[in-house]
C-alpha cells in the first residue's frame, strides 16, 4: 500500500506542468562574445536571414557631450537597479530639432509554428522621463529584412514633444507623441538622491528627469502563425536623449498540460500568462470539455467581459486596469472560479 501511494505521488507531480515553452530568441546582451551576429552599418537587406543588423538610417553627427555612436551600443542600465546588466542603448541627442534619429535594430528571421501561442517580450527603457523622454517602435516585417519592409507597427513608446523641465514631473502638463509613456503611472522611475544637476545624478527635486527603470512588455504574435518574420526596434526621437532595450525574447507554447486537480473537476483549462499584461490565453481540453464560456469578473463579482471559448482562445486584458480578478469557467459540467492577476 504504501509503495502504491508513493508511485502515485509521484505520478501526480510529472503531469501538472502547464505549459512547454519554445524559445526561438533570446537576448540579454550580457555576453559580449556573442554578439558578433549582429552586423553594424551594412544596410540590412543586403546579408542573410541568420544575421542580426543595427544601422544608422539617419546618419546625424552626435549632439551630446559623450561622443555617442549613431547607432544602438552596448551599455550598463540606467537607474540603479539595472546597472549590473548590459543592455542595448540608443542615442537621439543631435541638437537637430526637427528630423528624427532613426537607428534600427533588426533581429534575425524568426520562424513562428504556432501564433496562437507566439509572444514577442522586451524590456526598455529612457534615460530620463518626463522630459526629453525617448520614444521607439517595435516593427515587423513579414517579407524581408529591408528597413522599408517593416510594414506593421506592433508597439509605439512615446516621444517627449514639449513642455519645460519647471513643470517638474506633472506629466499632465508635457505633450508626447502618441505611444505609451514611460512613467505616466508613476511606477519604473528613479527619483534621484544627490544633488549635484548631473542628468547621471540628477537632484532629488528634478522630477522632470526621472530615470527611467528597465520595464517588460509583450505583444502577441498570433497573426504571424506559421510566417517567418524579421522584429525591428526602431529607436525613432527627435532631439532627447537616450533609450535601452533589453531581455528581448521570442517564444511559444508548444504543448499545454493540465493539472490533475483542473482534471478531477472536469475542468482541464489552462490560463496563462498570469499575471497577464496585454493578453491572457485560455487553453482547454477538448476531449473533455465540449464548450466553455469565459467571464472576468471584478473581485465584487461584476461581469466586466464574456467569452466563448474554442479549445484556444486569447482575450485582450490590456483594457483592463492593473488588479486581481476572477474567472469564471462554465460548461456542461458546472462552473469553477480562478484568479487573474493583471500587470500593466
Ligand atoms: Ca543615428
Ligand atoms: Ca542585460
Amino acid at each position: 500500500m504504501n509503495k502504491l501511494y508513493l508511485l502515485l505521488t509521484a505520478f501526480l507531480i510529472s503531469i501538472t506542468t502547464h505549459a512547454q515553452l519554445s524559445i526561438l530568441f533570446s537576448e540579454n546582451f550580457e555576453d559580449n562574445s556573442q554578439l558578433d551576429y549582429i552586423y553594424e552599418d551594412i544596410p540590412p537587406g543586403i546579408l542573410n536571414d541568420q544575421y542580426a543588423y543595427i544601422y544608422d538610417e539617419d546618419q546625424l553627427p552626435d549632439g551630446s557631450p559623450s561622443s555617442r555612436p549613431g547607432v544602438w551600443f552596448l551599455a550598463y542600465g540606467f537607474a540603479d537597479v539595472d546597472s549590473n546588466s548590459v543592455v542595448f542603448a540608443s542615442n537621439s541627442w543631435t541638437n537637430n530639432g526637427s528630423t528624427p534619429v532613426k537607428n534600427w535594430f533588426i533581429l534575425p528571421a524568426i520562424q513562428i509554428t504556432d501564433g496562437a501561442t507566439a509572444v514577442l517580450r522586451w524590456k526598455s527603457a529612457p534615460y530620463q522621463t518626463p522630459y526629453y523622454l525617448d520614444g521607439y517602435k517595435v516593427l515587423i516585417s513579414t517579407t524581408t529584412n529591408a528597413i522599408d519592409a517593416f510594414t506593421d507597427t506592433v508597439f509605439v513608446a512615446a516621444e517627449y514633444i514639449s513642455g519645460a523641465s519647471s513643470l517638474g514631473g506633472n506629466y499632465a502638463a508635457y505633450t508626447f507623441s502618441p505611444g505609451f509613456v514611460h512613467g505616466l503611472d508613476g511606477t519604473y522611475i528613479q527619483h534621484n538622491p544627490n544633488g549635484d544637476g548631473d542628468i547621471s545624478t540628477p537632484s532629488a527635486g528634478d522630477t522632470a528627469r526621472n530615470i527611467g527603470i528597465l520595464r517588460e512588455f509583450n505583444v502577441s504574435l498570433s497573426n504571424y502563425d506559421n510566417q517567418k518574420i524579421y522584429i525591428a526596434f526602431l529607436h525613432h526621437s527627435i532631439d532627447d536623449n537616450l533609450l535601452s532595450i533589453d531581455d528581448i525574447v521570442v517564444e511559444e507554447v508548444t504543448d499545454i498540460y493540465f493539472s490533475v486537480e483542473d482534471q478531477q473537476s472536469g475542468f482541464a483549462v489552462s490560463m496563462y500568462p498570469n499575471p497577464a499584461n496585454q493578453f491572457v490565453n485560455i487553453a482547454y481540453d477538448a476531449n473533455t470539455i465540449s464548450s466553455l464560456t469565459v467571464e472576468i469578473m471584478d473581485q465584487a463579482g461584476k461581469i466586466l467581459l464574456t467569452k466563448n471559448t474554442t479549445p484556444f482562445t486569447q482575450i485582450q486584458t490590456d483594457g483592463l486596469a492593473s488588479g486581481v480578478y476572477l474567472v469564471r469557467f462554465t460548461g456542461m459540467q458546472g462552473s469553477v472560479v480562478k484568479k487573474l492577476i493583471v500587470q500593466h
